[in-house]
């Protein structure tokens, strides 16, 4: 694999869209949307029915033109390619990217390292299927023969974010007569809070672990064993039928004692944050069964399509990894709020964190120099309306800017009394108020006080996407998180770095486990950290009677 020495701030396309911020970058959105009426029209994108307003953004179309050539400077077409082509774009782990596989149709094609892996995608498909009915309908039992009604899926980072996501996202469509927990902080307090009033002979864990030797979820699944066998006289047999796993690594699934026929496999090209559509999504498959999980994949599918074939200017991804990347790089915005106003997509945000920031949080290219420019941004939010309520103030009033992307459904799956339409004129007036504020003239006409005028301007010029959508379904939450999921390349590929691995991570993993005998030994051990972290481990022995 080839590395890609260029530098991105010595590209064309990046020395004039310098040139071109320093001429733009005080143009009004008021100024824009009234010199062309048909703005709001024009700058506005649909692919697989989702809907993309962006035209509350502080570009021109020459921006929108020099924005597709910097993304043309940057190989991004062959890098693509290599992508979908089972190339190992993972560089510093020597690994194919090829999540787009999970989600691929049967029949179609994707190959790493000359094998076709569709099959082997839809063979585990297969399994979760066959496993997912039989717990759904009562045919898998528990060790007293009682049928499953709680499942707890134990895993961290990507192996959490993912499914609690889109648990919470496509509950409508869940089972509601079964019981959904998640666990993943080593605090003991999320083990014991989510299974406090669970019956353990109707309770199925599942322990999703890529790796299955992560400390967190390693701690959390010997407590839920122990916890298991505690309650059926520490019968060992009873492990198979509460215990299934999600993982790459037979060998230690099975040291742990469960059995490997109740393991589901994925593979080392999908990356943690990107691997809620392989077997680590079991615990989704069990809440919406799997035509409902078939039909998130085949969002997810469309939306690659989308992303793999469309023209740059008219490509979803493309474009609102362009515009990112405007803000970030050359207004020097440093974070992105994202809004849903869908309840539903409470956990989006969070899960939007790790894969955005995980992903392009790095300041080094991928043939290993530092960057000269800023790499990903802080992503977060809340849903509407309920952010409006607390940080909006600063979206509209702060010193700072920070680009909005809005997300909205037309329908609601809980259609009661007036408050959709609500939800919808909010979401429409927050975009509005914040492009185009509120002026001194304005305020004034209303017979403000002199002095209350300046606290109630407000500026305006605060740029947002609006995403819109008919309904959300689990075919429109593939798409959707498809979509970031691209963003996120695209991004990386800009800034040239290597968006799939994770060594800020890695390095956490180790650290903690120095720390702990010095926690827990009963001599007072020998510490050689700095003086901060000595005095540290020593007060908290000291705390503990150590
Ligand atoms: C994701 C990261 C990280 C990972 C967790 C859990 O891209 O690699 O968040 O998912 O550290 O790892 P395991 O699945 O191996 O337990």
């Amino acid at each position: 694999m080839a590395t890609f020495p260029r530098q991105l701030s010595e590209l064309p396309a990046w020395k004039s869209l310098e040139a071109h911020h320093r001429a733009i970058q005080d143009l009004h959105l008021r100024e824009l949307f009234a010199k062309d009426p048909t703005r709001g029209q024009r700058m506005a994108l649909e692919a697989e029915g989702l809907y993309l307003d962006y035209s509350k953004n502080r570009v021109t179309d020459e921006t929108i033109r020099l924005l597709v050539q910097l993304a043309e400077q940057s190989d991004l077409a062959s890098r693509t390619q290599a992508m979908f082509g089972g190339e190992k774009i993972n560089l510093t782990e020597n690994r194919a990217v090829l999540h787009v596989a999970l989600r691929a149709p049967r029949g179609a094609s994707f190959v790493v390292d000359g094998v076709n892996v569709v099959p082997q995608v839809h063979a585990v498909l297969d399994k979760m299927a066959g496993f997912a009915n039989r717990v759904r309908s009562g045919d898998w039992t528990g060790h007293t023969g009682r049928p499953i009604r709680n499942i707890v899926n134990i895993g961290i980072g990507g192996s959490d974010l993912g499914p609690v996501m889109a648990y919470e996202a496509l509950r409508h469509y869940s089972d509601r007569t079964k019981v959904f927990r998640f666990v993943s902080n080593v605090d003991g307090t999320d083990f014991c809070e989510a299974v406090q009033d669970l019956d353990p002979s109707e309770t199925l864990f599942i322990v999703s672990s890529k790796t299955f030797t992560t400390q967190e979820t390693m701690t959390n699944a010997h407590s839920a064993r122990a916890w298991l066998l505690g309650a059926f006289g520490q019968d060992k047999a009873a492990v198979a039928r509460h215990f299934v796993a999600v993982s790459t690594n037979a060998g230690k699934v099975a040291e742990f004692g469960i059995d490997t026929a109740n393991m589901f496999e994925f593979w080392d090209w999908v990356g943690g944050r990107y691997s809620m559509d392989s077997a680590i999504g079991l615990s989704t498959m069990l809440a919406i069964g799997p035509e409902n999980y078939r039909s998130l994949l085949d969002g997810f599918h469309a939306m690659d399509e989308h992303f793999r074939t469309a023209p740059a200017g008219q490509n979803l991804p493309v474009l609102l990894a362009l515009l990112s990347i405007w803000y970030a790089n050359f207004f020097g915005t440093d974070s992105v709020a994202v809004l849903p106003y869908e309840q539903y997509l409470k956990r989006f945000p969070a899960y939007l964190q790790q894969l955005t920031m995980e992903s392009n949080g790095k300041y080094v290219t991928v043939d290993g120099r530092h960057v000269n420019y800023d790499t990903s941004p802080v992503y977060w939010g809340e849903p509407g309306t309920n952010g409006q309520h607390s940080f909006y103030q600063l979206l509209h009033q702060g010193t700072r800017i920070i680009p909005c992307d809005f997300i909205a459904f037309a329908e609601s799956l809980n259609p009661v009394g007036p408050h959709h339409d609500l939800l919808l004129a909010n979401a429409f007036a927050q975009a509005e108020a914040l492009a185009f504020g509120k002026t001194r003239a304005e305020v004034e006409s209303e017979g403000t006080p002199g002095w209350l005028v300046p606290h109630r301007v407000f500026e305006g010029n605060r740029p947002s996407n609006m995403l819109l959508a008919r309904r959300l379904t689990p075919d429109m939450l593939g798409k959707l998180v498809a979509l970031y999921e691209h963003i996120v390349f695209v991004q990386g590929v800009i800034w040239n770095i290597d968006s799939f691995d994770q060594w800020g991570v890695e390095l956490g993993k180790v650290l903690a486990q120095r720390i702990v005998p010095e926690l827990t030994s009963d001599q007072p051990p020998d510490l050689r950290h700095d003086s901060s972290t000595n005095c540290l481990i020593r007060r908290y022995r000291t705390l503990r009677g150590r």
